[in-house]
């Protein structure tokens, strides 16, 4: 069943739909903070885009996203991802698919969806039925340990985001080796350290899905 909704999902795609962007990581570590930064860089580069974000049992983000005058708010699309937000973006990822789907459907130029996994662990991973391309985002202030934990989010994922550098003083993070133990694990995929209060670092993530999915330079 999944199969072939996949595989026409697939068929759509690779057609005129939208590509779909994974962003997942712990809870808080900024996953609704990179959208809010995002959207006005993929704005003023033009690109069609939309937002599906996953809560546990609220709309909680996605209200957020409508309420924050950046994005038309009939492109926010909410996700409740009951008690496993993982379930929903990797075992059983219908309620998402539909979700894009219907987006795909009202709005049929759009060429970017993202979605935002509820807040989850360092395990938690995006099926691939579901998105073409995912982000996991951790921050200093989660302990300059994590990369050496090796979680399958943060070494699975195609970006690796850092975030919340600027609190690496006021937390005893030395941020230079977090850096250098994360793409130490990764190995050649990449790394983006982000402050998402000022902006540092979106323009190169948004350069990163551009690339990768948008086939844009
Ligand atoms: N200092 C600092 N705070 C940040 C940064 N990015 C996000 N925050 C703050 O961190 C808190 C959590 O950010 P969110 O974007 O809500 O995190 P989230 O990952 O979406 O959280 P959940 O959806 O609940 O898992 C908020 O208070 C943000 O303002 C940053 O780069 N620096
Ligand atoms: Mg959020």
């Amino acid at each position: 069943m999944l199969h072939s909704l996949r595989t026409s999902d697939h068929e759509i795609r690779s057609g005129a739909g939208a590509a779909r962007v994974g962003i997942g990581g712990p809870v808080g570590s900024g996953k609704t903070a990179l959208i809010e930064a995002l959207i006005p860089v993929l704005q003023r580069r033009g690109i069609d885009f939309a937002v599906v974000t996953n809560d546990l049992v609220t709309r909680e983000d996605a209200e957020r996203l409508r309420r924050s005058g950046l994005i038309d708010p009939a492109r926010v699309s909410a996700v409740e991802a009951g008690a496993c937000p993982h379930t929903v973006i990797r075992e059983d990822p219908t309620l998402n698919i539909a979700a894009g789907d219907e987006l795909e459907a009202r709005f049929p130029g759009l060429e970017l969806i993202l979605f935002e996994s509820g807040g989850d662990n360092l395990a938690s991973t995006f099926s691939l039925d579901l998105v073409d391309w995912w982000i996991f985002v951790i921050d200093v202030a989660g302990g300059d340990d994590i990369p050496r934990k090796r979680g399958p989010g943060m070494l699975r994922c195609d970006l690796l985001i850092v975030n919340k550098i600027d609190l690496a003083p006021h937390v005893g993070v030395d941020l230079d080796r977090m850096l250098a133990e994360a793409r130490q694990v990764r190995g050649a995929k990449a790394v983006v350290p982000t402050n998402l209060k000022n902006g540092v670092g979106v323009e190169a993530v948004a350069d990163a899905i551009s690339a990768a999915v948008l086939f844009r330079v």
